[in-house]
């Protein structure tokens, strides 16, 4: 048989990356016979310019993938075994909804918990795509702060909620301060603006442990001791002050605490810095000059920078810097840290939190295990859990409680799944999910200033729902009559943002299907210097050295981080000024290797991290080591080595290297534990402890010893 020419016909249609990422590309997707057969990037797209990631450039593959979640499955064998046989929908609703209803009638309605992170980005089907439900269940509410939660605390104190330095003006940037950002391998369609601006003669500074692939094209890389970039700092601070190399008109005009910031980093010398940090003092100051006087001057910090201790306080000091030299003045100068704050997303519509029971509990998602496995006392306890856009097993710290947890037989499990991940084989009952390609949504992006529509392009396959679609037929089925829980997913992209804030001029959910995405209605990027005129959204309108927020409010996480509950804050006094505080994990911990786990290069976290075509990029888990600190334990390259602390273990290929600074190690997160030799990765050995703001992880404040396997 021959096919018809429809058949034969190619329609592309609009859609957007859904990966957890600053870039959010504009995607369009070549649809032939019903069936979506390439995805590329929409070359039209100011920011992304037509270009995909290794992440995600075979998407189609992944949605056709054989291994694919279809069908409402149930655990037939022990719990992690795999074992799984097909199931109804009806069914698998029928005995969630009976489970949570007898767990509730036994314990009360917190025994339920939710735990979700960001496995689709999208407005409708992300982050908070679940809230409303459980908070109408009265279920704990999980606290999820993986993710820039302490970075966003500390920046907010200091400038505001606000997008900072337009990603595209970087091409007029002079210096640029990358911090603890693997741009290439993480926010690659950044890079371009930067190359460009390095073509025009910016100078390009990487401050990291490591000198990754970003750091390879960098004018100066300046290897840093993890967790020490406050010290760095505050002495930059230090010697911006005491060379008079401050703009003091900007001082004068457009912040608060100049004095007493000055007296507070007198002590901050870079000598005292150069013993935390490795940087030679030389360095330090060397990079305090350039970076106050060649204007404009930018620092883009990446998500690791909050992942220790001082995580809050670094960047704290950090968001200062800019006003302390009058960077923000020009087009191209101030702070990138993620532009979210632009975008006018009508949060109360997604979160409900008015839907949720006063008083109700609120547990940090990276105490999953100590809260599965009764370490945390918790009463209730938690014996009904439902995981949706997220696979703890793998990103969640101490991995090693999540899976006792998990392996309770008293705990009633539901995974929402894509694919059969380490977490989804310890459910009770799985799930399946819709990938992009099937579903409607609507996406903000922290990493330009664009709206982007998704329009599905292929009908579901075989019964996989929408999260949305999920939480509609749960709530139907526990009786829920909210008008919230009947929205369809139209009315939900309607509700997505505020129309009618300036930011929406002359965008609406019409001209996005015609065009696909829109720029925020911003002035252009060669022209839009947000905070020349000072106009930050803190309460003194300036940038606070001296923190008013900080002072009245303590320590706190964004609502938006816990499903808009303002309940039981984390509190505790915060010192107004920036300051110093050190790694809490040190060698005196008889471990002397300092562990960091940044992005994979070729998984998005962990998903991609079963896909033959990624996992032959990534290759095996690895783990970097300096050849001084191999040659000390008698490790070769390539060879199985043993990575512990207390916490536990994991076992990767050494690869031995002078990318890496000595004392550090590097082992990349979003192997599946699975295809790990030893069945174990690196949160094995992470710790669930918080920094200083924000309930911010930890995982870069991580002390390991490594021996030959
Ligand atoms: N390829 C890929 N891209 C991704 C993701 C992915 O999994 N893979 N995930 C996405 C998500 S969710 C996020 S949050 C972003 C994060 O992307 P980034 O902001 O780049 O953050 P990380 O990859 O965690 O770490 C960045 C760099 O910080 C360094 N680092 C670690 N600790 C410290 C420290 O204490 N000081 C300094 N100066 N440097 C330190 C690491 O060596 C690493 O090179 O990437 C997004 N993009
Ligand atoms: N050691 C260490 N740990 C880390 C980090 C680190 O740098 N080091 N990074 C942290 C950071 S920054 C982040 S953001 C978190 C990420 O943590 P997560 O957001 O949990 O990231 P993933 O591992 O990608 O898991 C997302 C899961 O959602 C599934 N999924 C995707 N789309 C959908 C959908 O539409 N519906 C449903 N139901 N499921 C879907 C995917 O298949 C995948 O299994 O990890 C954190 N953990
Ligand atoms: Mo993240």
């Amino acid at each position: 048989m021959t096919a018809t020419a429809d058949e034969q016909a190619t329609t592309t249609v609009r859609g957007a990356c859904p990966h957890d990422c600053p870039d959010t590309c504009a995607m369009l997707v070549s649809v032939r016979g019903g069936r979506a057969v390439e995805v590329r990037g929409d070359p039209g797209h100011p920011f992304t310019r037509g270009g995909l990631c290794v992440k995600v450039n075979n998407y189609v593959d992944k949605a056709y993938s054989p291994d694919r979640v279809l069908y409402p499955m149930r655990r037939t064998g022990p719990k992690g075994s795999g074992q799984f046989s097909r199931v109804s929908w009806e069914e698998a609703l029928d005995e969630i909804a009976g489970r949570f209803r007898s767990a509730i009638a036994g314990h009360g309605p917190e025994t339920v918990m939710p735990v979700s992170y960001l496995g689709t980005e999208g407005i409708l089907n992300g982050l908070n795509v679940g809230d409303p439900f459980f908070n109408k269940l009265g279920a704990t509410i999980t606290e999820r702060t993986y993710c820039d939660s302490g970075a966003c605390t500390a920046y907010t104190m200091t400038i505001g909620a606000t997008a900072g330095v337009d990603p595209e003006s970087l091409v007029h940037s002079r210096y640029i301060l990358i911090w603890a950002c693997n741009m290439i391998s993480t926010n690659l369609h950044l890079w371009p603006f930067v190359a460009e601006a390095q073509r025009r003669g910016a100078k390009v500074v990487v401050i990291d442990p490591v000198r990754h692939r970003t750091a390879a094209h960098a004018d100066w890389y300046i290897p840093i001791r993890p967790g020490t970039d406050g010290a760095l700092a505050l002495a930059m601070m230090n010697v911006i002050i005491g060379e008079g190399l401050t703009d003091e008109a900007y001082v004068r005009d457009h912040t608060v605490g100049y004095e007493e910031l000055a007296g507070r980093v007198k002590d901050y010398t870079p000598e005292w810095a150069a013993e935390q940090t490795g940087i030679p003092a030389g360095d330090i100051r060397t990079l305090a000059r350039e970076y106050a006087t060649t204007q404009p001057s930018m620092i883009r910090i990446g998500v690791a920078i909050e992942r220790h201790a001082g995580g809050g306080q670094t960047v704290r000091s950090i968001a200062c810097l800019p006003a302390l030299t009058g960077a923000w003045r020009r087009v191209g100068g101030g702070l990138l840290q993620l532009p979210l704050w632009a975008f006018p997303v009508n949060w109360p519509a997604l979160l409900h939190p008015e839907l949720a029971t006063p008083g109700t509990r609120v547990v940090n998602q990276f105490l999953l295990g100590r809260a599965l496995t009764g370490e945390l006392g918790l009463d209730p306890p938690v014996t009904a859990l439902m995981v949706y856009n997220s696979n703890p097993v793998v990103v969640c710290p101490e991995q090693g409680k999540v899976i006792a947890g998990l392996s309770r037989d008293d705990l009633f499990t539901v995974v929402s799944e894509h694919f059969l991940t380490d977490t989804a084989r310890y459910a009770d009952l799985v799930l399946p999910a819709t990938t992009q390609l099937e579903q409607h949504d609507i996406m903000f992006s922290w990493g330009h200033l664009y709206v982007t529509l998704n329009t599905p392009a292929i009908e579901p396959v075989g019964e996989a729902v929408p999260n949305t679609e999920l939480f509609r037929r749960l709530a139907a089925r526990m009786g829920f009559t909210e008008e919230c829980f009947t929205r369809t997913d139209e009315q939900m992209m309607a509700e997505a943002f505020d129309w009618s804030a300036p930011a929406m001029a002359g965008i609406t959910l019409e001209t996005l299907r015609r065009t696909g995405w829109a720029r925020l209605s911003l002035p252009p990027a060669d022209q839009y210097a947000p905070h020349a005129e000072g106009n930050f959204p803190t309460p003194s309108g300036k940038t606070e050295f001296r923190s008013s927020v900080a002072e009245q409010a303590g320590n706190f996480v964004l609502p938006l981080f816990r499903q808009g509950s303002n309940e039981y804050q984390p509190g505790g006094t915060v010192d107004p000024l920036p300051h110093y505080v050190e790694p809490r994990e040190t060698a005196g911990t008889g471990y002397r290797l300092n562990l960091i786990s940044p992005k994979s290069h070729a998984y998005l976290n962990s998903s991609a991290g079963n896909q033959p075509a990624q996992r032959r990029v990534q290759g095996e888990q690895a783990v970097t080591v300096h050849p001084r600190d191999a040659a000390e334990r008698g490790i070769t390259d390539g060879q199985y080595v043993r990575v512990f602390n207390d916490r536990g273990q994991f076992t990767a290929r050494a690869r031995v290297s002078d990318e890496i600074a000595t004392g550090v190690v590097m082992a990349p997160v979003g192997a599946w534990r699975k295809n790990a030799m030893g069945n174990s990765t690196v949160n094995a050995v992470s710790p669930f402890v918080f920094a200083d703001l924000g309930n911010a992880p930890t995982f870069s404040d991580t002390r390991v010893e490594l021996e030959p396997t």
